[in-house]
C-alpha cells in the first residue's frame, strides 16, 4: 500500500529547492510537528490523563489558564529549546521572550505561539487548536528581546496550525501556498491530504459571536444586517452563520468551504482598552498569512493586518478574514462615506 507524502519528506523536498539550505528550518518544523504530536495525544486522551479542568491561575491576558494550556506551552518549549533552531520563543501563555537555557545551541529563528487556542472548549470535547508563527531572528544576538519580535506579518517565513478535531490536522504555508496533512495515529506521522489550497472568493457563511451584536461598530452591524437578510436583502443570497468559538476550527472550516471570520473591535473591548480579542502576534499574523496565502483575505475592517508594524507582544487586534469578496465588502463599509 502506498504510504504518501509525510510531513517530513514534504518539509525535506521544499529545503531541497532552496540553494544553500542549512536543513535548520526543516528540523525547526519538523521541532513543531513533534509538539503538535504530543499535544494532540494528551487532547485526545483528555481525562483519562487528568488534564481537563482549570490550571488555577491566569495567563499574561489575565484569562483563566486551563490545566492543557500550561502543559501545551511546556511541550512547545521542550520540543523548541534544545535542538538549536531556535533563538527564542514568545507565546500567549508567557509574559516575556522564552530564553533559550545558557549554553544551548542557537538558531536563526523566532516562533511565536498559541499553544492552545480556543481552550475554553477543551472542557466541552470541542476542536482547539494550536497556532504558529515563525520570524527570522536578528543576527548576532544572542539573546532577542520583544522588540525583535515586533515584526510586521510580510516579514513571517512560515506559519500555521495544528487542528485537534475528528482528524489531527497539521495546516502549513512557507509563503508558497498552503498544504494540509493528516496525522496517522497508526505510525505517528503527518501525511500530505490536501496542497495549493484555495478559499472560494465568495461565500454564505459568516462567523462572528453574535452576543456582542449591541457593542459593534456601524460598519459590522450593516454587515451582519444585511447577511441576515438574505436572498430579499442587498446581498441577495442567503446565508448561514457558524460560530466554534475555536479560531483554529473557524478557520479551518473557511480554507475547506469558504466564509467569513469576524471578531470585530467593539464599544465593550474599547470600554476595557483593547483593540479587539484576538493577539496580533500569534493568532492573527499567521492565519491572516495562510489565508491570504490561499487567496483570501485578512483585514483588521481598516488595514491589512500582515501590513500592522507590532508595538506590543500580546498586543491585540480587530480580525476580519475569509473569503476576499466579502472581506473586502466589509472593509469598504469602514471606509469614509466620501471615499467609498
Ligand atoms: P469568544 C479563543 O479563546 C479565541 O481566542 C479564539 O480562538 C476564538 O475565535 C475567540 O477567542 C472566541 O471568543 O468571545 O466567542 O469566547
Amino acid at each position: 500500500m502506498r504510504i504518501g507524502t509525510t510531513l517530513t519528506q514534504y518539509i525535506i523536498r521544499k529545503q531541497q529547492e532552496v540553494d544553500g539550505a542549512s536543513g535548520e528550518f526543516t528540523g525547526l518544523l519538523n521541532d513543531i510537528a513533534v509538539a503538535c504530536k504530543k499535544i494532540a495525544d494528551l487532547v485526545n486522551k483528555g481525562a483519562l490523563v487528568n488534564v481537563l479542568g482549570s490550571a488555577g491561575a491566569e495567563n499574561v491576558q489575565g484569562e483563566q489558564q486551563k490545566k492543557l494550556d500550561v502543559i501545551s506551552n511546556d511541550l512547545m518549549i521542550e520540543a523548541l529549546a534544545c535542538n538549536g533552531h531556535i533563538a527564542a520563543l514568545a507565546s500567549e501563555e508567557m509574559d516575556g521572550v522564552y530564553q533559550l537555557p545558557e549554553g544551548a545551541r542557537r538558531g536563526r529563528y523566532l516562533v511565536l505561539c498559541d499553544p492552545l487556542d480556543g481552550s475554553s472548549n477543551i472542557d466541552v470535547n470541542v476542536s482547539v487548536g494550536t497556532i504558529f508563527s515563525i520570524l527570522k531572528a536578528p543576527e548576532d544576538i544572542e539573546f532577542p528581546e520583544v522588540a525583535d519580535f515586533l515584526e510586521p506579518g510580510t516579514e513571517q517565513v512560515a506559519a500555521g496550525y495544528c487542528l485537534y478535531g475528528p482528524s489531527t490536522l497539521l495546516v502549513l504555508t512557507t509563503g508558497e501556498g498552503v498544504s494540509m496533512f493528516t496525522l496517522d495515529r497508526d505510525f505517528g506521522e503527518f501525511l500530505l491530504t490536501r496542497s495549493r489550497v484555495r478559499i472560494p472568493e465568495d461565500s454564505q457563511e459568516f462567523a462572528i459571536n453574535c452576543s456582542n451584536q449591541r457593542f459593534w461598530e456601524d460598519p459590522v452591524q450593516r454587515y451582519i444586517a444585511e447577511c441576515q437578510q438574505g436572498a430579499d436583502g442587498p446581498l441577495g443570497k442567503n446565508f448561514n452563520m457558524r460560530w466554534v468559538a475555536s479560531m483554529v476550527a473557524e478557520v479551518h472550516r473557511i480554507l475547506t468551504r469558504g466564509g467569513v471570520f469576524l471578531y470585530p473591535g467593539d464599544s465593550k473591548l474599547k470600554a476595557a482598552g483593547k483593540a479587539g480579542k484576538l493577539r496580533l502576534m500569534y493568532e492573527a499574523n499567521p492565519m491572516a498569512m495562510i489565508v491570504e496565502q490561499a487567496g483570501g483575505a485578512a483585514t483588521t475592517g481598516r488595514e491589512r493586518i500582515l501590513e500592522i508594524q507590532p508595538e506590543e507582544l500580546h498586543q491585540r487586534v480587530p480580525v476580519i478574514l475569509g473569503s476576499r469578496n466579502e472581506v473586502e465588502r466589509v472593509t469598504g463599509y469602514h471606509l469614509p462615506a466620501e471615499s467609498a
